[in-house]
């Protein structure tokens, strides 16, 4: 297998395994094997063949509707790519008269807008709560694909990512900005990670997001991971210029995805981003 998809989960107890997906229902602990960390995996020089080479007969499997999903990430700092699509650029000039140019710039600049996004403790997984300010006004999720990069800056695989944002506090001053993307619950990751994958594959995958309140949906959205205006490997090369990242790090790649102008997220929003290739994020939205 070229492509696999690894996860951190509880099974019962408190300890956070490490499982391999054998298909879309079934994990296979691989913490029994000496996998202890996702770090392990992600620092070899062949992730995929180390998981393949592994004789998973007598390993413990589980239903993935039976364990409980941790996000998949252990000690890398989450950073976010901003900008990178038109959609991006074009939505935060309409947001923002003070701020315009700056966008307008940073769209066509050589260098990408990047930015700290979170710590790996802070960050939730599929089925947990992401969060919208109380002293935010305009909130909404930004579904994005998220570059897994080891401690030698080499992409090493993705999983979904949600860059929550506040946009009025972002549209009030470009200063904001730190205020308007880091706080509680404001980043989430998962379900998984896919290994394996390359970048003219997944530039063909499709992100799909949809919110939905009440069990009615109020926004779909999509875009193609095409339209992504820099490469993956620029986005990593440009992180990892003159910084370190001992545990590796996870790199947002931007949002496509704009919900129109008039639209808010409220408390209990359930907010999905699916791209197939990998698959569904889903979380459910608290104020904080
Ligand atoms: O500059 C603002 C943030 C941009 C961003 O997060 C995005 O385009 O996804
Ligand atoms: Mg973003």
């Amino acid at each position: 297998m070229n492509a696999m998809k690894v996860c951190r989960f509880f099974a019962g107890d408190s300890i956070v395994r490490v499982g391999v997906l054998t298909d879309d229902v079934h994990i296979v602990d691989v913490t029994a094997a000496g996998i202890a960390t996702l770090s392990q995996v992600l620092e070899s020089a062949d992730p995929v063949g180390l998981l393949n080479g592994l004789d998973r007969k007598g390993l413990p499997a589980h239903r993935i509707s039976d364990v409980v999903l941790r996000p998949p990430i252990e000690r890398q700092e989450v950073w976010a790519a901003g900008v990178t699509y038109l959609r991006s650029k074009t939505a935060r000039m309409e947001e923002s008269d003070f701020s315009a140019t700056a966008y307008d710039r940073v769209y066509d600049a050589d260098r990408p807008e990047i930015f700290f996004k979170a710590l790996a403790e802070k960050v939730v997984a599929t089925g947990e709560g992401v969060g919208i300010r109380r002293d935010a006004k305009w909130s909404v999720p930004e579904p994005e694909l998220a570059l897994v990069i080891n401690s030698r800056g080499r992409i090493v695989g993705c999983t979904i990512g949600n860059d929550m944002s506040s946009r009025d506090i972002e549209g009030e001053n470009l200063l904001y900005l730190p205020q308007a993307k880091v706080y509680d619950r404001s980043c989430a990751l998962g379900p998984w990670i896919r290994l394996g994958m390359s970048e003219a594959d997944a530039r063909e995958w499709t992100v799909r997001s949809t919110i939905a309140r009440g069990g009615t949906s109020v926004f779909a959205g999509e875009t193609r991971l095409g339209n992504i205006k820099r490469s993956f490997d620029e986005l990593a090369g440009y992180l990892c210029r003159s910084q370190s990242f001992p545990h590796g790090a996870v790199l947002l790649t931007g949002t496509g995805i704009v919900p129109p102008d008039d639209f808010t997220l409220h408390e209990h929003d359930v907010v999905e981003i699916e791209i197939a290739p990998i698959g569904v994020l889903r979380n459910s939205v608290v104020i904080v």
